[in-house]
């Protein structure tokens, strides 16, 4: 199956995505997604100007080779422009690979493992009460693990909290929003936060909370303490995961299950992390970490230390990521949540995809491939709109994690 033609499709239905559609001679195509928020373009240029010149002519088939290709034959390794332009290529081909083999991809990764894909949901409020109503909410619509973020007294606005509840967009504006943030206020409001979602929703319903990079070890240490009594599902992204040993301060503080990876892109960037069992859920995803490929290589080794995927499924993640996200989830053995935040009815539109949510998990679908297509005329009417994700600074306004 030799590729012909690839090219890349970038579309703003409500949030910018950027797509690879590879086309081959048996008159298939390969699906994949490219998208890295705030910085599209450059995966976009990378994939057409660097990387589809050598695409062409190649036997779509080959995907390791390709992998390995592009991986080692680009001589700089690894970074999130390079990761997400490879993941594009690999999930295209293990989409052109199913469809030739006239199966959905899961069976192609192993066959099926479970009958459902849990999902966690993002409930968010400007305060307690609020978000504890949210969370009720999400648990109507029969979600089973579920987020929770709420606004902290004495800080305008904070990470995870939006008007709009059902379509938290953080990429917001055409210049980076600059928000307030601070340390002292945030632990002091935090564990009452849990505490008040225990008392009012019992031991069972699995709670989680991303604390977004923006403690040092020592205080996510304390953190993790703290919210020992209301026995989370996960604390994500405690503390910025560049120095891997920081994990270990905070390990040997507290057992509130630690998650992390949402922006690494390699089996590099979590090698320490899952060999000292210093995390419990590797939240690495499809677009981000070098495609179907490289993410099944590092939660085989995750598997190694019982370190469970949990991945990062936020709305900058494009259908066509969830998919994909979706067959390798049903075929993992060591699989532990999914990330689901909804896209708009008009993203959904533009990706017709046969993934569907029931009962608190989803569903891959049987429709052969990854089974997430495009509709490219509908694409070509949302043109690229610039968007940046926030920045955060202390009150004395030194520029800090967001
Ligand atoms: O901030 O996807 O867990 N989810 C997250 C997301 C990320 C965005 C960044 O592009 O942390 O909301
Ligand atoms: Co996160």
């Amino acid at each position: 199956m030799k590729i012909i033609a690839a090219r890349v499709i970038v579309t703003c239905p409500g949030r910018n995505f950027v797509t690879l559609k590879i086309e081959t001679d048996k008159g298939l195509h390969g699906l994949g997604d490219a998208t890295l928020n705030g910085r599209e373009l450059a995966v976009a240029s990378y994939l057409t100007d660097h990387i589809i010149p050598c695409l062409v002519g190649r036997d779509a088939h080959q995907i390791e080779d390709i992998w390995q290709f592009l991986y080692r034959g680009a001589y700089w390794r690894r970074g999130p422009v390079t990761m997400c332009a490879i993941g594009a290529v690999d999930t295209a081909l293990w989409d052109l690979k199913a469809k030739a083999a006239n199966m959905p991809l899961y069976q192609l990764l192993g066959g099926r493992s479970r009958s459902e894909v849990l999902v966690y949901g993002h409930a968010n409020g400007r305060d307690i009460e609020e978000t504890c109503d949210e969370v009720a909410r999400y648990q109507s619509l029969g979600y089973r693990a579920i987020r929770a973020q709420s606004g902290v007294p004495g800080l305008a606005s904070t990470y995870g909290v939006s008007a709009d509840k059902m379509y938290y967009e953080p990429a917001d504006a055409a210049l980076p929003t600059e928000n307030l943030w601070s340390t002292p206020k945030y632990l002091a409001h935090t564990p009452k936060l849990f505490e008040a979602l225990r008392v009012r929703f019992g031991a069972d319903l699995a709670l989680l909370h991303d604390v977004h990079h923006r403690l040092t070890p020592i205080e996510a240490a304390r953190l993790g303490k703290a919210l020992e009594p209301y026995a989370l599902f996960w604390m994500e992204d405690a503390t910025p995961a560049e120095n891997q040993a920081a994990f270990r301060l905070i390990r040997q503080h507290t057992v509130t299950p630690l998650a992390v990876g949402e922006v690494f892109n390699t089996i590099w960037d979590c090698k320490q992390l899952i060999e000292e069992q210093l995390v419990d859920f590797i939240r690495t995803t499809v677009v981000h970490a070098g495609g179907i490929t490289h993410l099944k290589r590092i939660a085989d080794f995750a598997a190694l230390s019982q370190v469970r995927t949990g991945c990062h499924g936020a709305t900058d993640l494009s259908p066509v990521c969830m998919g994909a996200s979706l067959h390798l989830a049903t075929a993992q053995p060591n699989f532990g949540i999914q990330e689901y935040m909804r896209h708009t009815p008009e993203t959904d539109e533009v990706f017709p995809h046969a993934y569907f949510f029931k009962d608190g998990a989803l569903h891959c679908g049987e429709r052969i491939g990854h089974g997430v297509d495009i509709d490219e005329k509908l694409a070509a009417k949302y043109p690229y709109k610039r968007a940046y994700l926030p920045v955060n600074r202390l009150e004395d306004g030194t520029l800090w994690n967001w």
